[in-house]
């Protein structure tokens, strides 16, 4: 194991200073006196740049001359947060850094604020990527991220009167330091026109596409430098321009029919990114920003393999494999083929060949409202040579399947990749399997499932293609740099070896009866809760008991997620406060974290809910000592780095199989919360890794959850046999919560009675409660608290994204590490 080994680069607290100085005068012609913390944030980012980028030319070199084999990530989200703090600990000098700003009179904790989040992501699968690209470069594995350089991330979220209103979120606005635009390495993107067929001498049949419009990508490179700065890789994203020359009006006195002329605001496609998760958009917008960041980043990739390899095809999927996350590039399979079939010249069965040796497919979902299918004639219009392609590629794989399935229609029709409803659709994850060579999913549970319901016929056609890779998370920033009273703890217990090798954590068990080790442990757990409950103050102006439990739910506002399975136990909490005084129970204080996707209505009444049930228990003198509700707004990266610390309780409640994975499970779990879950993606490993007294596992299993929608489930035979369930739904539909605005509240009751409770709270819900019973005993024990606390910070180790890596690395990617100097 690699410890931040930075001895190729020592850098002293005066050359940090010097630096710092340097670009506050040359980079920002301020100067010491003038500059703000916002000056002082793009100075010292600055400085750290000049390092990133000096290691990022080694790594750079070393790969080509030592022509490594590279993953190429696409993804059409990179959630990456804040950089600066993360550069520092990368390249082991934060103290160094805090240090020299110390002398010029000012605190890094508070330019480290000034840093907005680059937020190009919705939620866990960008977040994912994320924490891949910081494990690459750790372990100096050759790796590029290909992505969309967003004008616009993930919206800004406010809460007025109870209610998320969207703000435009524009990360770049006042400049980012950390991007390098590359115009040297401009691509060409077609759009829309028509395909010729031509007739070669050969008697060969060629096609030919002539787009009606061109737009170009034009390349901006954010360094990511692994733990120890040892390798620098690159993501690079891109940004949507007109193309100048392409000229409309040459083209079209051709006389070519309207029908084609279809036109696009280039600049509009990289400009936002779409608020969705887990529910496809439809939007042509949407298709065309897929397409457009593929067809760059394949040129870009095959512009590389050529200035090594020449013409030379034939060693293509040894140098470069591509891994799609999810179906959202996987337009890049169809576009490849293309490339080799039209462009290249190779005939069909060697560029299928090629293709089906280079891409892999991650799926993160189940849910059927989440899997991308694309209307045939939306295709057709905007890649009029793929959708013949997707045709032919189905074709083909269509009579493989009447080779094992003869005369099967029932599973041809299953397996196509296109779907033959009243309107057409192609089936993105169907082309992913069929394309790649290796599919799978993020968590054991869900990868059975991805083979057994989502690809079951799959599995008997290529056996072994479907495949596990458990999720994990970067260390370093989920440990190391958001929480540095545990990080230092640790490190004076079992030495500072632990970031790059997590499984180092497990030393800790040995303390974990030790009463002085469980003091010290809950100290640290006790300043961070001072700590976020002063951010609460700041951003709410809710005071909260800091001895209370901090019970934590965050995350993306889904109704699988179960939100509001949290908020009917809380207004049941009430109630029994309510009702009798002297319930027993330690003070909590629920505190929530999440956007809703701008359209999905009852996540907003959701939102909505928890923000008016808080106002009232907040504000009720009766009960606001025990209960404290609080929404925290625009959760993001940089706010979950300051919540996660602070928890005492992890909130993981997903409907058993909707939940793929989690991955702010591993990170609360990571910094010695515990987890109060169901067995639903990874919360089934991570009760295996801290075991059952270390978690509290309520509600019904996969299987269970099958077996009563078979049997068929009536959430109303639970609210007449459940005095508290029918107390609370029916507290909703009354203006209690919302003077004057009777129900205001009611889709909530409605959506889990008359809707029919899709995602069955009320038939889990006594079983939470029983949980939250177990769990409310547990903490009045201390000892008891700090030692399953201690545990889940030790048996944490394998839920390092160095771990996910490392499997990816083996079972899928083969690739091997390149020691850069
Ligand atoms: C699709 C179409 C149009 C616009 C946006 C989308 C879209 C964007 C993001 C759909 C899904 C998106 O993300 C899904 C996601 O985040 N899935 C989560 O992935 C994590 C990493 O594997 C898992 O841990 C979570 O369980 C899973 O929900």
């Amino acid at each position: 194991a690699k410890s931040a080994d930075t001895s190729s680069i020592t850098y002293s607290k005066a050359q940090i200073k010097q630096s710092i100085v340097k670009h506050l005068h040359s980079t920002l012609g301020t100067d010491e006196n003038k500059a703000n913390n916002h000056a002082w944030w793009k100075a010292t980012s600055a400085a750290m740049q000049e390092l990133v980028l000096e290691r990022l030319r080694t790594t750079q070199k070393t790969h080509y001359i030592n022509d490594t084999r590279a993953v190429h990530y696409f993804s059409a989200e990179f959630l990456m947060g804040r950089l600066l703090s993360n550069n520092m600990h990368n390249f082991n000098l934060f103290e160094t850094a805090d240090a020299a700003l110390k002398e010029l009179g000012v605190e890094l904790t508070d330019v480290l604020e000034e840093e907005p989040d680059m937020a190009l992501g919705n939620g866990g699968l960008g977040r994912l990527a994320a924490c891949f690209l910081d494990s690459l470069a750790t372990m100096d594995l050759p790796a590029i991220g290909y992505g969309i350089h967003y004008e616009h991330g993930l919206f800004r979220q406010e809460i007025k009167n109870g209610a998320q209103i969207e703000r435009p979120d524009s990360w770049r606005h006042y400049g980012n330091p950390w991007e390098i635009c590359r115009p040297e390495s401009i691509q060409e993107v077609p759009l829309f026109g028509y395909v010729e067929t031509k007739y070669g001498a050969n008697g060969r049949v060629k096609k030919e596409w002539h787009p009606g419009n061109i737009v170009k990508g034009v390349p901006w490179d954010i360094p990511i430098v692994g733990y120890g700065a040892k390798t620098v890789n690159v993501l690079r994203l891109w940004q949507s321009e007109s193309s100048d020359y392409f000229n409309w009006d040459v083209f079209n006195s051709g006389g070519y029919v309207d029908a084609q002329r279809e036109n696009i605001q280039a600049e509009t496609i990289s400009k936002v990114l779409y608020p969705n998760d887990e529910t496809r958009a439809g939007k042509e917008l949407r298709l065309i920003q897929q397409y457009f960041f593929c067809a760059c980043s394949l040129k870009d990739i095959i512009r590389r393999y050529k200035r090594a390899h020449g013409d030379d095809w034939s060693r293509f999927s040894e140098q470069v494999v591509i891994q799609l996350n999810d179906t959202h590039p996987a337009i890049a399979i169809p576009e490849l083929m293309r490339i080799l079939v039209d462009r290249v010249e190779l005939d069909w069965d060697t560029a299928w060949g090629i293709c089906t040796k280079t891409f892999a497919y991650t799926n993160h979902t189940l849910l059927p409202e989440a899997l991308e299918r694309w209307p045939v004639r939306m295709i057709e219009k905007i890649l009029p040579r793929h959708i013949e392609i997707i045709y032919e590629i189905n074709h083909r794989f269509l009579s493989l399947v009447e080779k094992k399935w003869p005369g099967n229609n029932v599973i041809k029709a299953k397996l196509s990749i296109i779907e033959e409803s009243t309107e057409k659709m192609v089936r993105m994850g169907n082309l992913s399997v069929v394309g790649s060579f290796a599919v799978n999913g993020v968590a054991e549970i869900h990868s059975k499932l991805v083979k057994e319901n989502l690809f079951p016929e799959f599995e008997a056609l290529w056996p072994g293609k479907l495949k596990n890779v458990t999720n994990g998370i970067t260390p370093r920033r989920w440990l190391k740099a958001c929480n540095p009273l545990l990080s230092e703890l640790i490190g004076k217990k079992i030495g500072n070896d632990w970031p790059s090798d997590l499984t180092r954590l497990n030393k800790l068990s040995e303390f974990a009866d030790n009463t002085t080790f469980q003091n010290q442990f809950m100290k640290v757990k006790q300043k961070n809760k001072e700590a976020l409950a002063a951010e609460i103050k700041h951003l709410t102006g809710i005071s909260v008991d800091t001895k209370a439990i901090f019970d934590i739910q965050i995350k993306r506002l889904h109704e699988y997620k179960r939100q509001h399975l949290n908020l009917i136990h809380i207004m049941a909490l009430y109630k029994r406060l309510l009702e009798d005084p002297s319930y027993d129970m330690h003070p909590r204080v629920f505190i929530f974290g999440a956007k809703a996707a701008p359209g999905y209505t009852l996540a907003k009444d959701i939102i909505f809910a928890i923000n008016k049930v808080a106002d009232k228990i907040n504000n009720d003198p009766r009960v606001n000592h025990i209960i404290k509700v609080v929404f925290l707004p625009n959760y993001r990266v940089s706010l979950a780095e300051k919540m996660i610390p602070a928890a005492d309780v992890s909130q993981q409640i997903s409907t058993a199989g909707k939940e793929a994975s989690g991955t702010g499970n591993m990170k609360l779990a990571l910094n010695g919360a515990i987890t109060i879950g169901t067995l639903d993606g990874a919360n089934i490993e991570i009760a295996e890794e801290v075991g059952d007294d270390n978690i509290f596992i309520f509600g019904m299993t996969v299987d269970e959850v099958t077996e009563l929608s078979k049997k068929g489930y009536n959430p109303f035979d639970i609210y007449y046999h459940n005095n508290e369930v029918k107390a609370v739904l029916d507290w909703l539909d009354t203006d209690y919560f919302t003077p004057g605005q009777p129900g205001a509240l009611s889709s909530l009751k409605n959506s889990m009675l008359s809707g029919g409770d899709p995602y069955m709270c009320l038939a889990d819900y006594e079983s939470y409660s029983e949980a939250n019973r177990a769990l409310n005993i547990a903490y009045r024990d201390k000892s008891r608290w700090a030692k399953m606390a201690i545990l889940n910070t030790a048996k944490m180790g394998k839920f390092t994204s160095d771990r996910s890596i490392a499997d990816y690395v083996e079972r899928i990617w083969k690739l091997t590490p390149c020691t850069v100097e």
